[in-house]
């Protein structure tokens, strides 16, 4: 005997939305392996490789995994204690809150600190403790459109309409790619198996996408010009008016503001939108038709419809076409989510209510855009943002306005606090790193894919490993300043903040067990013995406790957040952004002919995999995705080194010919160009794609704020000879994107 100690472990990954359960090997408590778990309700087997990274990215030596202070140029950082470090932002922010009010420190949340759900319980109630007014997230990146539409139709963010992919006939996905993504807005593990079997069934999946993606293939794609699908969705709706395929019961029942939709969509011809999207009138007349015909069809819709100019009017468009053909709530159609909460009573409702001091931009649900903090930041003047405090983001590589303007915005802060796992382009030039404990270090219940689940299912995990080095889950830190500042706690009810000045001091995992024993399937704190409570859910259902079999039909009256119980249909917000649509001359500008789009890569995560030391991961290269006749037309070959010019800004990139982009479009992943303190990522080239974004407020979704980071316009030539590296050219044109 040596003594050693293996355990498999049931827990669950938290890189992406599928949330999927796996199963973590632990060899004298260290992590080994994270393997996919055939028993778990909900992933059912389900895994993918990123998963199983994980093991690399929570023992990588370049992890902060002590509290670090700048003490020198940009990225240079000395180790110091947590009461160090404790003392002076604390100090800090209280001489920022004397000398320029509470108005001047701000707060930023990056997408990996949603999956977490005591940050989701608290970040809110950290923020109102301090008294932070500008409050700013990625999610212009991502979701602000999705999130301003849900509020304008249905009366909350928080009420997401999700396909029915297991009981539907027919699914339209628009500017989505969850073979690749694994899926968002959506949390189903088994998202391609879902695919799969509408096919089997005799059903069809319709892509449509500027590039003949991962999910495309095998199934019919529609290649569209980048930021053209208003058109194209406008056009299913006058087509589906005009054919009077509309379900009259359902609208008379459901919605208000039709008439004003029919207007709005006056002269919206499938030819009209042809002339924008490429897309044949006769193939559009067909997608209104199969859609509109079929009973059971829904709509997946995500990144290449949310951050494009016009996305806010894209994503309401859909959502329209979904409830006047009576697709909403039903089998196979788009349902509203069924968790343990309706997230719709939180979620939420305000736009434009805190728009940006500087930068105008509107807020949505509360937050700003990341691009708002540059103007917010620079410009001189009452409530000027002096204090940042960010957890898990890195604005500097992910946001539009990355580049010169947001580092120079970075460092005009008098104190910049980033809580993450590394040391990365943004918070290099921070004041303070603390180091934050991964995912496998801290308890956890599926809080952000109750909404999104197709199978609603309960579960949580233990702490499967001990907190690497000195690092703190987010919430401790946030709830030790808090603490510090004579808040109490960062907890949201102000009685436990009362009892935690008097040292009783309640955890997060006590908002989860109460989220759970208040449920439906709780035991109501002992009135309903058999019920569920945290501790039971973990030992007892370690493979968690399916709540449906399949997402309810759904009351639609009780789902909707609109104070007259109505699904709102021709918004003042929506005709006037069809008006401003119909009169558009974005793309007529000849100097820049083509679209750039983003795509992702099946074994990164946005900025932050690419330090994985894997010979697969390795063996990415950053390339710029070109259709072979519009690379020929500027004499350029595979490997060459290309640039790429948008009106804003302009980087140099290696190509990569390929048949599967549209014409006229090419794709670049974002998250490349590392200059951190991650090692292997810095050694592996790239560019940071968003310098050639727009940086003015005034190119955003006009509802939303939202980034229009796919369709950018952009010019292509052939790099100077110098920039010529050396690459693999035998395959010319290649087949798999
Ligand atoms: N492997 C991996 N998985 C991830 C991530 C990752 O970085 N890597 N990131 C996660 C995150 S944070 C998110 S939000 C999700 C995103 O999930 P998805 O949105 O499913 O992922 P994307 O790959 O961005 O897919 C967007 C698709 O839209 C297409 N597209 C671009 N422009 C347009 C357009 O104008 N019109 C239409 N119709 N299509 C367009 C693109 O070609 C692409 O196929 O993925 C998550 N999953
Ligand atoms: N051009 C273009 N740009 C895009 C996109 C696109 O499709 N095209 N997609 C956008 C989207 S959808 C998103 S969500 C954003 C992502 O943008 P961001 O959220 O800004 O960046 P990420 O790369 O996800 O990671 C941010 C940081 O979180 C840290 N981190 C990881 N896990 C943890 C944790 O458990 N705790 C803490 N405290 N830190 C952690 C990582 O080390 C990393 O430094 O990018 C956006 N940018
Ligand atoms: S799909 Fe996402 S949640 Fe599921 S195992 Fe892969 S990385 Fe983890
Ligand atoms: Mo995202």
């Amino acid at each position: 005997m040596n003594g050693s100690t293996v355990d498999t472990v049931s827990t669950f990954c938290r890189v992406c939305e599928p949330l999927c359960g796996v199963l973590a090997t632990v060899e004298n408590g260290r992590i080994t392996k994270i393997g996919p778990n055939p028993d778990h309700l909900s992933s059912r087997g389900h895994f993918c490789k990123k998963a199983s990274k994980m093991v690399d990215v929570t023992y990588d030596p370049d992890r902060i995994l002590h509290p670090m202070k700048r003490t020198g140029e940009p990225g240079e950082f000395t180790r110091i204690s947590w009461e160090q470090a404790f003392n002076e932002i604390c100090t800090s922010l209280k001489n920022t809150k004397s000398n320029f009010g509470k108005e001047a420190v701000a707060f930023y949340r990056g997408n990996p600190a949603v999956f977490s759900s005591a940050n989701a319980l608290v970040m809110d109630s950290f923020c109102k403790a301090l008294g932070i007014k500008w409050r700013y997230d990625v999610d212009a990146e991502d979701g602000k459109a999705v999130k301003a539409a849900l509020i304008l139709m249905y009366g909350s963010m928080g009420g997401f309409t999700v396909p029915d992919l297991w009981h539907t006939d027919y699914v339209l996905i628009v500017g989505a790619n969850p073979l690749v993504s694994h899926g968002s807005t959506i949390s189903e593990p088994r998202v391609a198996m879902a695919l799969k079997d509408i096919r089997k069934r005799g059903g069809q999946v319709v892509v449509i996408d500027p590039r003949r993606t991962e999910t495309a293939k095998g199934n019919t794609h529609i290649p569209i010009q980048a930021g053209s699908d208003a058109y194209l969705i406008s056009a299913l709706i006058y087509e589906v008016i005009e054919q009077a395929w509309v379900d009259i019961n359902f609208v008379e029942s459901h919605t208000s503001g039709y008439e004003a939709l029919k207007q709005a969509v006056t002269g919206c011809t499938p030819e009209w939108a042809e002339t924008h999207s490429g897309i044949p009138a006769s193939t559009i007349r067909e997608i209104a038709r199969d859609f509109a015909t079929n009973k059971r069809a829904c709509i997946h819709y995500r990144l290449g419809t949310s951050i494009t100019r016009f996305g806010t009017l894209t994503t309401l468009l859909i959502n329209c076409l979904i409830v006047v053909t009576g697709h909403l709530g039903r089998e196979g159609g788009n349902k509203f989510g069924a968790g343990i909460i309706d997230a719709a009573k939180f979620g939420g409702n305000s736009i434009g209510e805190n728009p940006g001091r500087a930068s105008g931009l509107p807020d949505v649900g509360g937050t700003l855009p990341s691009l708002s903090m540059i103007n917010d930041i620079e410009t001189p003047g009452p409530e000027q943002v002096k204090t940042l405090l960010m957890i898990a983001a890195n604005p500097c590589l992910t946001s539009t306005g990355a580049g010169p303007k947001m580092d120079a915005a970075m460092q005009k802060l008098d104190l910049f606090v980033s809580l993450d796992l590394y040391m990365n382009e943004t918070n290099r030039f921070a004041d303070y790193i603390l180091p934050s404990a991964g995912m496998y270090e801290r308890e956890d219940i599926p809080l952000l894919g109750f909404m999104e689940m197709l199978r609603p299912t309960l579960f949580a995990t233990e702490a499967v490993i001990p907190k690497q080095g000195e690092s703190r889950e987010d919430w401790e830190i946030l709830d030790e300043i808090c603490r510090r500042l004579g808040h109490g706690s960062t907890l949201p009810f102000r009685p436990l903040r009362i009892l935690a000045k008097m040292g009783l001091r309640a955890k997060p995992r006590h908002l989860m067990d109460l989220m759970i024993r208040t449920s439906s399937v709780g035991d109501k704190y002992g009135l309903k013995p058999g019920g569920l409570n945290l501790k039971k859910l973990q030992t007892q259902y370690p493979n968690g406790f399916v709540l449906h079999e399949q997402l309810p039909d759904s009351d639609i009256a009780k789902k909707l957040q609109t104070p007259d119980k109505k699904v709102h249909l021709g918004t003042p917000e929506l005709c006037a952004e069809m008006e401003r649509l119909k009169n558009d001359d974005f793309y007529l500008n000849d100097e820049y002919p083509l679209r750039m789009i983003g795509m992702r890569e099946k074994l990164t995560h946005n900025s932050w995999m690419h330090n994985v030391l894997s010979p697969e991961i390795a063996s990415y290269k950053h390339t710029a995705r070109i259709h072979p006749e519009d690379a020929r037309a500027r004499n350029i070959q595979n490997g060459d080194m290309v640039q790429i010019c948008s009106p804003y800004g302009k980087l140099e990139v290696e190509a990569k010919l390929t048949d599967t982009m549209n014409r006229g479009n090419l794709a670049l992943p974002h998250g490349w160009g590392h200059q951190g303190g991650w090692e292997n990522a810095n050694a592996r080239g790239g560019v940071n794609s968003n310098i050639i974004a727009s940086d003015n407020p005034a190119d955003m979704d006009k509802i939303s704020g939202n980034a229009a980071l796919n369709g950018i316009p952009v010019q292509l030539s052939k790099a100077s000879p110098t920039q010529k590296v050396l690459t693999d050219k035998n395959s010319e044109v290649n087949k798999n994107g």
